[in-house]
Parts: structure tokens; C-alpha cells; sequence
């Protein structure tokens, strides 16, 4: 699945259960890997509604394919399965020379902010988090979204910034109940404690040196009163978290939350040119872990040419003549719904994928893909440096096909070179021990420019933030639809409200909740109608979407 903790299940006495020897999942499973096992899996391929066979489905792609000029069709690849097999169909696209899309829904912007720094986006070993005393959790929902990491290191003295009184922030120590989108001055404040502190980093303070210089008076080129107000935390507070800091073994577990903004790039990058600051990369205990690219050190398996890319989130779909989408759900997932509607009725949509979800009632061939009992498959963690193993436990259902084998397929069909064999593939991932590259040099961020959202925030407005939650994974298992806010507002459980954002507009359920900070309203991945308040735009830099970089108001219709 498409999460941090990237677990390995074992089958025992016929039995699913968490693998003992992945030491991550140590022996146990999560509730989105339940829901898993019991979903309702996709075995009926479908053309224009109608049930065909899998045969005839393969069939209609192929001629379809053949008859569209090929730059016209485009590739859409989600994370609805994260296993690196899932890249066979980017082999045949590239050669087929269909387009592309670039970018993410997901962690685009703060890979490019940790790049723009460090040169590279790869997590410290895992030993580096079990070995810390500290642990930062910076706008992540840690016991949630990364559950088995968490028990791992349950019993560490924990500092949260996060809007959100989260699961951990309430176990933490500090939580610094932060506004949104303020990381950046946030993380130039605990610069200026961590100079008062005499904290800058000695070991790599040569190569480092003007840089973290400039970084400085960037941090103290703003009062420091100002902080608490734009941050809306307050000093002592902050002061005391890098107090806890000082002399200690820390770590930084970054979330997606900072980063969901036209400026993220920059943001992240404040928040790692505060960790270069205080020496946190390069140490033999802490260091900083974001999604890190996995495959970063293997070669890759899946050689692709690619002749033309377009913005994963501003993408026209309608101007092209196919639209292949695999293992994904942009109805509900990507930004902007209303308009991706309106574009996936205006073109011929293949949908392959392992379950009927909300994208196939627009497409137009629907090819269900084999699950991951029935396929090898390894999985590479953006979250840690273990890998995960999947056999094949169960037969293929007659009507599904693999990734794998649908590449193959096209490419036998098209008289293109076929894929390397399965097994080797497998066995390279599976045999090969990279070694993770040190941070040589660190490009510490001098100056930033960023629209505040708190400018254009006034009583009548909030915050839109949109997370994950326990029992969904984005937009598969139990969905929750509501929208939570603080009770102080005055809205009622069960209240029909409409909240517009300069984007879009709909109607939701309230639901309130005191965890929500007052001037928040948060939607969760999954929601059926988050994205019709989302930006259509993306980030400035990385073609990343920018979920929350809007205010919404919000007009009661029903009381409960
Ligand atoms: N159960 C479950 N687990 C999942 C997923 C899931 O859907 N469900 N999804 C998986 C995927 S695809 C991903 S990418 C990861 C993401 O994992 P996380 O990064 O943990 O995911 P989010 O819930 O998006 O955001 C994290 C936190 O950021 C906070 N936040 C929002 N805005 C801001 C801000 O401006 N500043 C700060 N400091 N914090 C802010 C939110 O309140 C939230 O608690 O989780 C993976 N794991
Ligand atoms: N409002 C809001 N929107 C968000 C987010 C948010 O926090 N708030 N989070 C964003 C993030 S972080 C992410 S990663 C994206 C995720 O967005 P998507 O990548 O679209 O992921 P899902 O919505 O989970 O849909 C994945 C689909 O993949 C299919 N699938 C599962 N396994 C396989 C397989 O083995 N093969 C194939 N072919 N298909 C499979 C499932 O049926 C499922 O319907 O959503 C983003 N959208
Ligand atoms: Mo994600």
C-alpha cells in the first residue's frame, strides 16, 4: 500500500499475518490491511458498461491505441499499489510514445525543497531513529499515517507541530500548535534559539559555513515578536522545544503538512536548512526522514523514454484522445474535481486498476489488474530502508491481469522490445544492498518570498486543511466525508453547511471536534468532495498540488 511503514504479511496456517522477521511490521497489521484483505475486488472487465472478457478488453485497448496518434494518449500513473512492478507499463508507454504526466499529488514540492539543499531526498537508516532521544514530528500524523514506525519508537520524548492536536501531538511533550502554512517562520525562530543556545552545527561547519551564515540573518532579519504572531505560538513554548533540543540525539520526521502550498518548495527548505543548522544530517544517531525516493541508489529496471511530460495537476485532460489511468482515483484524489469531471466525460477513459472505484463510473474500458496476492512484487519504503517481499499466495482470478503482463503484452503487439523477465527484476531489488550517500555540501536557503495566507484571512474564513485519517488510504476502504471543526464556531454535529473556496464549492456534514485548532476546518483524504475546494493549480516549482493554499467560507443550509 501506498504508506510510510511499507509492512511485509506472512501467511500462517492460511492465515494473514504480520511478518515477524520485517522488523517494521514486527509480527503485526494495521486496519487499512484488513480492509485490504476484505475489499471487493475488481474480476469483470467492462467496455462502454457492458461486461466483456478480459481477452476482448486487451482487444479495444490495442486497436484503440493503434488508431490514436500516439503523443495524444496520455499515461496516468496513481499510487494505489506502490510496488516497483507497477512501473512496467511506463516501458511500453515511453516506447509507444505516449505522453506523460509529471509532478505529484503528494510530496512533489518538499522533494524539491530537500533537494534544493542536500542535492538528493533519501532517508537516514532506520537505526539513525531507533538510536535518537528527540523526536520532531513536523507536520505529520505520526501514530497514524506511519503506525508500526511509531510503535517502534512509542517511548521517545516527542515535540509536535502540527495545527492539529494530533494522536502524537497529545503524547508529546511539546506541541506547538502552529498556524498554517507559517512553517518557514517557525523554523527561522528555533535558527534564532538555537544561535542563543550556541547550537549550530561544528562537524560540518566548514564546508557549511556561509551559508548557515546567510541562513542566520535571514532568521534575524525579522523582529522576533513577530513570530509569535504570525505562528501563533508563543515564544516561551518554542524556546523550550530546542531547549529539549540541545546536546540531544534528535530527529525530524517531516509530514506532507507544510508542503501543500504554492511556496512548499521554500518552506521545506527552511525547515532542512534548520536541521543543517543544528547539524542533524550526517550523524551516526537522528537526521531528518521525509518521503524519501527509494529507488534513489538501484538502477532502474524499467528504462523509459519519455518524449513529452505535462503538470500531473494542471493537466487538460480532455485534450487528449485517451486517457489511460492506472492505480489511481483522480475523481476523488486529484485537485479540482468539478474540472476533471467535466474532462474525463469529454475523452475515452481506460481505467486498470484493482478495484471499482469512483474513476470507473467515467471510463469508458475498464481492465481490472490482478491484486497483490496474485502478483510478485517488491516494495522499495519511502518511509525506511527495509524492502518488503510479496510471493504470489493465490491464483490469478481468469478475468485479471498483472502489470506485468499487460506490458508485455502491448509490447509483443506493437513489435517493441519486451521487458526483462520477471524474476530478475525481482531478484535485483531483492539481492541489491545499496548504500545511502552522505550530504556533501548543503545549499542553505538565503531569502524567501512567500504570499502568507494569513493576509487574506479574516473572522469569516478559515483554513482548509485536508489530512489522512485511521481508516482510510486516500481514497480506498471507509471514506469519511464529513467536515470537522472546532465546536467554539458554533456549527452543530449534523449540520448541512456549503463552504466555497475561491475554486470551488459544496456541501458537507459537520462534524465538530475540539482537536481541530479554531481557525481550521479539515476535510480528510477520501472525502468525496474535498477537492471540489482545491487549488487547479500547482506549486511554484515542482508540479506538486497545493491542497490547502486556500480559505473557504462556510454557509449553514440545515440545522441537524
Ligand atoms: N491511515 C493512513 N495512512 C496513510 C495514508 C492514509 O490515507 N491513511 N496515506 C499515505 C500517504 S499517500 C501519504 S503521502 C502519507 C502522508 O502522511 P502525513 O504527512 O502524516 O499526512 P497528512 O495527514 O497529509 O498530514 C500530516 C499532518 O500535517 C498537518 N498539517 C496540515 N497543515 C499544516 C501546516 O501548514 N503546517 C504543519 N506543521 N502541519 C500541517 C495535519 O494536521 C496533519 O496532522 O501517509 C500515508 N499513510
Ligand atoms: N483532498 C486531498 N486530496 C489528496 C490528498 C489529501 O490529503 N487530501 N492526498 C494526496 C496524496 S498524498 C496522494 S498519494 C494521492 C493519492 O491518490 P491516488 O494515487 O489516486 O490514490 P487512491 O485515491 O488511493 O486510488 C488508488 C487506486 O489504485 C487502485 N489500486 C490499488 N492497488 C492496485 C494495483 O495493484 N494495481 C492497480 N493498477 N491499481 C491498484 C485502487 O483500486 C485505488 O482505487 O491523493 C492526493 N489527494
Ligand atoms: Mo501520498
Amino acid at each position: 500500500m501506498d504508506c510510510f511503514d511499507t509492512c511485509q504479511a506472512t501467511l500462517i496456517n492460511a492465515k494473514v499475518k504480520g511478518s515477524k522477521e520485517h522488523k517494521v511490521t514486527n509480527g503485526k497489521l494495521c486496519v487499512n490491511f484488513a480492509y485490504l484483505l476484505k475489499e471487493e475486488k475488481l474480476e469483470q472487465a467492462f467496455f462502454e458498461n457492458e461486461e466483456i472478457s478480459l481477452e476482448k478488453s486487451l482487444n479495444i485497448l490495442t486497436t484503440k491505441l493503434k488508431n490514436t496518434k500516439s503523443s495524444s494518449v496520455l499515461y496516468y500513473k496513481g499510487s494505489g499499489n506502490l510496488g516497483v512492478m507497477q512501473n512496467a507499463p511506463k516501458v511500453f508507454f515511453g516506447q509507444y510514445g505516449a505522453t506523460f504526466t509529471k509532478g505529484s499529488l503528494c510530496d512533489g514540492a518538499g522533494v524539491r525543497g530537500i533537494e534544493e539543499g542536500r542535492g538528493f531526498n533519501t532517508n537516514p537508516p532506520l537505526q539513525n531513529l531507533l538510536d535518537s532521544d528527540i523526536i520532531l514530528v513536523w507536520g505529520r500524523n505520526l501514530s497514524i499515517t506511519s503506525p508500526h514506525m511509531y510503535k517502534l519508537i512509542k517511548d521517545k520524548t516527542f515535540i509536535t507541530i502540527d495545527p492539529s492536536k494530533t494522536q502524537i501531538a497529545k503524547k508529546s511533550k511539546i506541541h506547538l500548535q502552529i498556524n498554517p502554512k507559517t512553517d518557514h517562520d517557525l523554523a527561522l525562530l528555533m535558527t534564532r534559539f538555537a544561535h542563543m543556545n550556541d547550537m549550530e552545527d561544528e562537524e560540518n561547519s566548514n564546508s557549511w559555513n556561509q551559508g548557515a551564515k546567510d541562513f542566520l540573518d535571514l532568521a534575524q532579519s525579522k523582529p522576533l515578536m513577530s513570530y509569535e504572531k504570525t505562528t501563533g505560538v508563543n515564544l516561551q513554548d518554542v524556546q523550550k522545544a530546542v531547549d529539549l533540543m540541545k546536546d540531544k540525539k534528535v530527529a525530524i520526521l517531516m509530514g506532507l503538512g507544510f508542503q501543500k502550498y504554492y511556496e512548499g518548495v521554500q518552506i521545506t527548505r527552511t525547515i532542512d536548512s534548520f536541521a543543517a543548522y543544528i547539524g542533524l544530517h550526517n550523524k551516526k544517531a537522528g537526521g531528518v526522514w521525509y518521503l524519501a525516493n527509494a529507488s534513489y541508489a538501484y538502477d532502474n529496471q524499467f528504462e523509459t523514454r519519455i518524449k513529452k511530460e505535462v503538470d500531473m495537476v494542471e493537466v487538460d485532460l480532455d485534450s487528449y484522445n485517451v486517457v489511460f489511468i492506472q492505480g489511481a482515483n483522480p475523481v476523488v484524489s486529484a485537485p479540482n474535481t468539478q474540472r476533471l469531471i467535466n474532462a474525463l466525460k469529454n475523452t475515452f477513459v481506460v481505467y486498470f486498476g484493482t478495484t471499482y472505484n469512483d474513476t470507473c463510473e467515467l471510463a469508458n474500458l475498464i481492465i481490472p489488474s490482478s491484486n497483490f496476492l496474485a502478483k510478485k512484487d517488491i516494495r522499495l519504503s519511502y518511509g525506511h530502508d527495509l524492502k518488503a517481499i510479496s510471493n504470489i499466495v493465490q491464483s490469478p482470478h481468469k478475468n485479471t491481469i498483472s502489470e506485468y503482463e499487460l506490458s508485455q503484452y502491448l509490447l509483443k503487439e506493437f513489435n517493441l522490445s519486451p521487458l526483462k523477465k520477471e524474476d530478475d527484476i525481482i531478484s535485483y531489488y531483492q539481492n541489491t544492498r545499496v548504500k545511502l550517500p552522505k550530504i556533501k555540501t548543503f545549499d542553505f536557503i538565503e531569502e524567501l518570498d512567500i504570499e502568507e495566507l494569513y493576509y487574506k484571512k479574516t473572522k469569516n474564513n478559515y483554513y482548509f486543511l485536508t489530512s489522512k485519517q485511521k481508516h482510510t488510504l486516500n481514497s480506498q476502504f471507509k471514506v469519511d466525508d464529513c467536515l470537522y471543526i472546532n465546536p467554539i464556531n458554533s456549527f452543530k454535529d449534523n449540520e448541512k453547511v456549503l463552504v466555497k473556496s475561491k475554486y470551488g464549492s459544496a456541501t458537507f456534514i459537520i462534524k465538530c471536534d475540539t482537536n481541530i485548532k479554531e481557525n481550521c476546518i479539515v476535510v480528510y483524504a477520501g472525502a468525496k468532495n474535498a477537492n471540489y475546494l482545491t487549488p487547479p493549480t500547482s506549486d511554484e516549482f515542482a508540479n506538486s498540488a497545493i491542497f490547502q493554499d486556500t480559505l473557504v467560507s462556510i454557509e449553514l443550509l440545515s440545522s441537524s
